[in-house]
Formats: C-alpha cells, sequence, structure tokens
C-alpha cells in the first residue's frame, strides 16, 4: 500500500484522472479514445461497436458503500445485526464505515465521471427512510438520497435506484420473522410507494429487490447472509414466495405513486444455464434449464404462474391474486451476470436436459465461487429475451474481485480482472450486435467496498479503496472501463 501515501485527498481529481501513476499513456491524454469517441459516427463498423446509446454505468448498494450506519435517525437494519455477530463475516469486519460513501458521494461522482460512465446504479438503504421499517418516515434519511441524485444528474449521470439490496430494517425481522412473513411484502411496497413519491421527479428507474436468489438461500437457507436463519426447504420456498410477492406489491405501489414515464423492473441473478456446446438441442435443453430453475423468480414473475416440477416439493402457500400481483407487468429486467451456473446437455430424460458437474479443474478467479464463463453474458439475456419476449434488459451488475496487489511503481495492474471483463463485454458485444435488446451495462463496483460476509477481504472495485484513509485510487481496469466507454466498443 505504501506507494498509495503520496497522494492526498486532494489529489483524488488528478488521479482519477490519470494524470498520475503513469496512465496517461493508456487513455484520455493518448490520442486513441478521445480521437475514435468525438470525431465522426462512432464505431458503425467496428465488429466490436455498441449500439448507439448503449448506457455505460457502475454499481454499489448501501450497505456495502455508505457507511454511517447510526447517522442522521438511520435505523439498525438485519446487516447491522449479522455482521455485528462473532463468526459471521471472514475478516470480523462491518458496514459500519465501508468507504465513507455517504459523505465522500461528491468525490465518488467525479470517478464516474472520469470514467465517461451516464448512469449509476446504488440502492437506497429501507432503515434510512423507516428506522423502524413502517409506520413514521425519516426525512432526513431520504434527504441523503435528494442530495445523492442531484448531484448526479448536475453530473450528467442518471440515476438507477435498487429500493431494496438485502439491508432489511430489523425492526421488522424481530416484529415479523422479516420475509418469512408476507407482512413485510406489505411494508416493502409502502416503503416503495413513499420513495417514489418523492423522488421520481428525477429518478425515472427503478431496481425493485436486488437478487432475490441469493438473498433467499443465502439467508433464510444457508444462514451465511442477514439474518442468518437455517430454514426447512418449505419454509425457504415460503419466503421465496413473500419475496416476489413483495416485488409485485412494490411494482403496483410504485407506478401508483411515480411519475407518469417512471420505468421498474427487477434485479434478478439468474440461474444461468449454458448450452455445453452450441447445437440447437443443447440450446434448446437450456432454455428449458432456464425457465425451470428460476421457477421462482423470473419464471413467475414473467409468466404469472409456477411451474408444475417447482409445486412438486415444498409447494409454497399461495393465492392466485398473489401470481397476478407478482406478474405485474414490468418494463425491463436487470439482469447480475457473473459466472455460468450451470452448463447443459441435451438429455432424453423427464427433464430434457442433464446439467453437466463441473471438473475439479475449473478455473475461478480471486473468489473461488466466481468461475468465468464469458458466454454467460451472452446466453443469460439471450435466454431471458427469447423466453418471456423480453423487450429491454439491462446488466445491473458484472465484475471479479482480484488480488489488487500494487506493484512498484504504485499501480495496481489488475490485468485478471481486466481480462475477465475483456472477455465478458465481447460476448454482450456479440448479444447486442445479434438484436439482444440490452439497452446497458453497470460493473460491479465503483470501487471496493463490504463484501458481505467476505467483509474487505474481496475487492471488486475499479477504484482501491484504501480502508483505513477511505483513498480512493483507480486501478489499471478502471483505465480499460474508460477507453471501452470511450469508443463504445471492448477495448
Ligand atoms: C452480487 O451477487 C451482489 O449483488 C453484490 O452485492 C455483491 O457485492 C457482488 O455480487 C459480488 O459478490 O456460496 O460463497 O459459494 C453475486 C452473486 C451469488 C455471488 C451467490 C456469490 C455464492 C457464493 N452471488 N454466490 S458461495
Amino acid at each position: 500500500m505504501m506507494p498509495f501515501k503520496r497522494f492526498s485527498r486532494r489529489q483524488f481529481g488528478r488521479i482519477a484522472g490519470w494524470s498520475a501513476l503513469g496512465m496517461s499513456a493508456l487513455s484520455s491524454g493518448s490520442g486513441l479514445a478521445q480521437s475514435d469517441a468525438d470525431s465522426g459516427p462512432r464505431n458503425r463498423a467496428t465488429p466490436s461497436g455498441f449500439p448507439d446509446g448503449f448506457l455505460w454505468g457502475t454499481a454499489t448498494s448501501a450497505y456495502q458503500v455508505e457507511g454511517a450506519v447510526n447517522e442522521e435517525g438511520r435505523g439498525p437494519s438485519i446487516w447491522d445485526r449479522f455482521a455485528h455477530t462473532p463468526g459471521t463475516i471472514s475478516d470480523h469486519s462491518n458496514g459500519d464505515i465501508a468507504t465513507d460513501h455517504y459523505h465522500l458521494y461528491k468525490e465518488d461522482i467525479q470517478l464516474m465521471k472520469s470514467l465517461g460512465t451516464k448512469a449509476y446504479r446504488f440502492s437506497i438503504a429501507w432503515p434510512r427512510v423507516f428506522p423502524e421499517g413502517a409506520g413514521s418516515a425519516n426525512p432526513k434519511g431520504l434527504d441523503f438520497y435528494n442530495r445523492l441524485v442531484d448531484e448526479l444528474l448536475a453530473n450528467g449521470i442518471q440515476p438507477f435506484a435498487t429500493l431494496y439490496h438485502w439491508d432489511l430494517p430489523q425492526a421488522l425481522q424481530d416484529r415479523f420473522g422479516g420475509w418469512t412473513s408476507r407482512d413485510t411484502s406489505k411494508a416493502f411496497a409502502d416503503y416503495a410507494a413513499h420513495v417514489t413519491g418523492r423522488l421520481s421527479d428525477r429518478v425515472k428507474h427503478f431496481f425493485t429487490i436486488n437478487e432475490c436468489s441469493r438473498l433467499v438461500h443465502h439467508g433464510h437457507e444457508f444462514g451465511a447472509d442477514a439474518p442468518g436463519l437455517k430454514l426447512s426447504p418449505s419454509d425457504v420456498k415460503q419466503v421465496r414466495h413473500n419475496v416476489a410477492l413483495g416485488h409485485g406489491l412494490a411494482v403496483q405501489a410504485i407506478r401508483a405513486n411515480g411519475r407518469a414515464g417512471i420505468r421498474v423492473g427487477p434485479a434478478e441473478n439468474a440461474v444461468s444455464c449454458i448450452p455445453a456446446i452450441e447445437t440447437p438441442a443443447n440450446i434448446r435443453a437450456a432454455e428449458i434449464a432456464t425457465r425451470e430453475l428460476n421457477a421462482g423468480y423470473l419464471t413467475v414473475m414473467l409468466e404469472g404462474k409456477y411451474t408444475e416440477a417447482y409445486l412438486a416439493q415444498d409447494a409454497p402457500k399461495f393465492t392466485a391474486e398473489d401470481l397476478r400481483i407478482i406478474s405485474s407487468p414490468i418494463d425491463f429486467v436487470g439482469l447480475n451476470v457473473y459466472m455460468p451456473d450451470h452448463y447443459v446437455v441435451a438429455a432424453d430424460n423427464e427433464r430434457g436436459f442433464t446439467l453437466a458437474p463441473f471438473p475439479k479443474s475449473f478455473p475461478h478467479m480471486k473468489a473461488t465461487w466466481l468461475r468465468p464463463g464469458p458466454e454467460t453474458m451472452y446466453w443469460v439475456p439471450r435466454h431471458v429475451a427469447k423466453l418471456w419476449n423480453v423487450k429491454s434488459i439491462y446488466i445491473t451488475e458484472n465484475g471479479t474481485s482480484s488480488s489488487d496487489q500494487p506493484a512498484a511503481d504504485g499501480t495496481i495492474y489488475d490485468v485478471d480482472r481486466i481480462m475477465y471483463l475483456r472477455n465478458y463485454l465481447t460476448q454482450l458485444q456479440r448479444a447486442t450486435s445479434e438484436g439482444v435488446p440490452v439497452l446497458g451495462y453497470f460493473l460491479w463496483s465503483l470501487m471496493d467496498n463490504f463484501e458481505w460476509s467476505d467483509g474487505y477481504e474481496q475487492r471488486f472495485g475499479l477504484y482501491h479503496v484504501d480502508f483505513e484513509t477511505r483513498r480512493r485510487t483507480p486501478k489499471l481496469s478502471a483505465a480499460f472501463y474508460r477507453e471501452t466507454i470511450a469508443r463504445n466498443a471492448v477495448a
């Protein structure tokens, strides 16, 4: 870390602009990015180009970056409680301060600007807005998001707000058992109504819930995320139903309370099913698998029914009205894309597919769960568009952690992250060039942050954060992303 010490916070801007760290030759200082981006029609003839107007952004979430957990009336969330419970977080850390984005958001917006991003996906902390989860609102909580949104817009960056990225008010966990009760689904809708009523004059895109799948399984089945429960299979399915219901009720509340033209959808980490070999039979099998393995999330949201196979075991309790609410029309699907969950081979069995087991030799990135499979970025949006006739898709997250060691000259040459991003973006370009309707891409993450049960041990940022000083420093991948955005093509 030593070499970073010579940069003071005042020098942020210069560092962000790559006038330091010797990065100028790699980005805007040299001719290539600017001449490509600034003169004439962009990349029409370039095979690696993205559609005109493709929206480039970065993503974060409240508990992972904000800190300031006790400020201006914020109530505790299940993540405060969980992270402060011994034995839950690998490095015994928590999000009390995190990156201190709550105070440094203006500087962070300058980082976004220097990348050339035109959109930012952040999440709103429910316990800032309703410290008790429901009842009386805390206006100071929402004021932070008013300031953030105004500053984003003043810098030409479109705000995309996620309403729930796992930080449930602890009061709702205590009172109703959190997502084990549909009272929480209803409280979520009330909160969504409140927020959209106040932000939708400026925020035009809202995501309901980030990754139902992870909050259900990690939070309620494996006990690895807040609230740390290990429920029975049928209770887990009930939680999943309540979460889906919360999504649907929130869609309705957002429409009822937001300004005209507001757009809403989920941000889901779909179970990704990749044809092991791209034959018509395997592609069909991967589509069937996608529909089955996402039965409790995207399938029910987009079809208004559970599949037969899903209901055959441990079925949740629900009404026909629930299904109608869950499948309330949405404007887009947000997809968090990280890795292949399954390689699929067509099979002459009841399901019509076999999920290939992963060989021990399959590679992984720094996080052992993160298997690189760039074609995931092609197949997931393609399956979603085809299966459910979805016309608008955003990639709401994609990225990787890296060991991120500074070299002798002080630069973090995170070429593994660049390798990962280049390959995934190449597959995204394959999708858009074939007409898969992906409108934008949010890279996870703008900066290193609190990586849930991995604490600060997994760094996903384009900007390195020194968690002692909160200083942000661009990694080489930041220059890669900036170059890609400037060209509107994979750099
Ligand atoms: C996203 O989830 C989250 O939305 C985001 O908050 C997070 O920071 C980011 O990814 C990076 O992780 O059971 O230990 O083998 C990504 C999808 C799916 C990744 C579940 C971790 C299991 C890890 N996640 N997966 S483990």
